[in-house]
């Protein structure tokens, strides 16, 4: 099996995200993607008040590549850590805010004084130029609306 053991040796040289499994008779049916697109994930949703520093979190978007699936029974399936390369955010409801690195995989803003659900949309793109998106929302809440008594007194 000397294919086999080149292909195991190059997987650990490509890559320490790397991992080999054998070809299942299931897998055998299916086509092999050239690529496989990446998973956004736009973090948990978040309720915050007023004023509040608001952080966007992507960085657990992921990537995982197919190098060589089932050509053959008892072939060889690699599954080599893709890369995502790029991050976009996009506010698509709620009035807009000024959101700072929208093409960073943390941006940031300061909850404005309207309070309202905003969502924004998260679209990751990898290495080979496959995309995803996910949403979250984060609820912006009025400052103290019940009108309750306050620590501190304004001048
Ligand atoms: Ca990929």
């Amino acid at each position: 099996m000397v294919r086999i053991a080149w292909i195991v040796a190059a997987c650990g040289l490509l890559s320490s995200a790397c991992t080999i499994e054998m070809c299942e008779p299931a897998d055998f049916l299916n086509a092999c993607p050239a690529n496989i697109d990446p998973v956004a994930n736009a973090g948990p949703d978040q309720a915050v008040a007023v004023g509040d520093f608001v952080l966007l979190d992507g960085s657990f978007s992921t990537d995982e590549d197919v190098i060589t699936c089932c050509a053959e029974p008892n072939d060889l399936i690699i599954r080599m850590g893709g890369e995502v390369r790029t991050y976009r955010w996009v506010q698509t409801t709620g009035d807009a805010v000024d959101l700072e690195g929208p093409d960073s995989v943390t941006p940031s803003f300061t909850a404005p004084a309207t309070p309202g659900e905003r969502t924004f949309e998260l679209t990751v793109t990898d290495d080979r130029g496959g995309t995803n998106t996910d949403q979250v929302t984060i609820t912006i809440a009025a400052p103290d609306a019940a009108g309750g008594g306050s620590a501190e007194s304004g001048g």
